[in-house]
């Protein structure tokens, strides 16, 4: 059961995932992951408009470049200064100050109109990760057991990435250190084996989410592609009730390139969300408003680090806080 995405649900989250987290922690986390990106964002704009009365045509020029520059896209960052702009018309100048505000506010009504994730309905749940090799599936699924254990779930991974090497040991080094079940094969296994025995192990034990790490790979790669249907037809076979998820993992340090990836691979492998792991290493942490804008996914979580607790869900006001204020 593949639960889709809704254009009305804003802010519905997902199934109040991290709810026990507290503000503080999430807000400290998503600032350290968005340190690189505010940081060359602002520099210059504020060197520059140090010792001005106004903002001018200069200043925004500035914006503008500022915006591109953290790979936000060339379309978007030109909406956010003409907006900006009219507003500084209207209040006859203004300071920085005012001018984030007001690109804040407009940020959040764009982020707000892309693609918001539906809660996760009542039930168990089968959360598959797929993407290009090294963008971080393996840490990601670690981290969604994690939280998903913070939420009181009773969480099973499984390592159906049988193809590269030391994979599973790198999930089952993470499965110990969580304390978390997980179900692994033989290296060269079939990956839909590895689910199966996964699923079955989860109604057993009474496991409600089951997390399946996969091989990277390319979605030119049709037989690599067509493993991942393999999977869904076990999940729909053997959990025909239990919800079903695709998220797609990106990697943010390659800024505008992730948006070319994700158009071609979120059609083959029908994925559902975007997870964009490795913000915290990127100046281009603006890519989080080109994909939200334009793919028509939701993005569901922003891994901000190595560590397990290294993940944020999406929210677009205060992602957009975040990164500006
Ligand atoms: N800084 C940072 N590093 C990350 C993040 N997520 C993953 N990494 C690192 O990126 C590297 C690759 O992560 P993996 O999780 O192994 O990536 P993968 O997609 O499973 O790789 P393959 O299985 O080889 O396709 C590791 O060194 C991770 O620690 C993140 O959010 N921030
Ligand atoms: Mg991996």
């Amino acid at each position: 059961m593949v639960f889709e995405t809704n254009k009305t649900g804003a802010g519905a989250g997902t199934a109040g995932t991290m709810a026990t987290e507290k503000r503080s922690d999430l807000w400290a986390k998503l600032k350290r992951g968005l340190f690189m990106t505010h940081t060359e964002m602002f520099d210059r704009l504020e060197a520059a408009v140090q010792d001005r009365a106004v903002i001018d045509g200069d200043t925004l020029e500035l914006l503008e470049e500022a915006l591109i520059a953290a790979d936000i896209g060339v379309q978007t960052s030109l909406e956010l200064v003409e907006n900006v702009r009219r507003d500084v018309r209207r209040f006859e100048g203004g300071d920085l100050v005012k001018l984030k505000q007001r690109l804040t506010d407009h940020l959040s009504v764009l982020l707000l109109d892309a693609p918001q994730p539906l809660a996760v309905p009542e039930g168990p749940l089968a959360t598959l990760l797929v993407g290009v090799n090294g963008v971080g599936k393996t840490t990601s699924a670690a981290k969604l057991a994690y939280h998903a254990q913070g939420r009181g779930q009773k969480v099973l991974l499984a390592a159906a990435d049988t193809f590269r090497a030391g994979a599973i040991e790198q999930l089952t080094i993470w499965a110990e250190r969580l304390q978390v079940d997980i179900v692994k094969q033989a290296f060269g296994a079939d990956p839909a084996a590895v689910v199966f025995d996964a699923l079955r192990a989860a109604k057993a034990r009474n496991v409600n989410e089951v997390i399946i790490d996969t091989a990277g790979r390319l979605h030119t790669k049709s037989h690599l592609m067509s493993e991942l249907s393999k999977i869904k037809r076990v999940i729909d076979r053997e959990a025909p009730d239990w919800n079903q998820r695709t998220i797609l993992v990106l990697d943010a340090t390659i800024g505008q390139n992730a948006v070319v990836q994700a158009r071609e691979f979120v059609e083959a492998a029908e994925a559902t969300g975007i997870l964009l792991a490795k913000l915290d290493g990127t100046a281009k942490g603006g890519v989080v408003v080109a994909i939200a804008r334009e793919l028509r996914l939701p993005v569901l979580f922003l891994g901000v680090g190595e560590r397990a607790e290294d993940l944020v869900e999406f929210a677009p006001r205060r992602f957009a806080e975040a990164l500006i204020g």
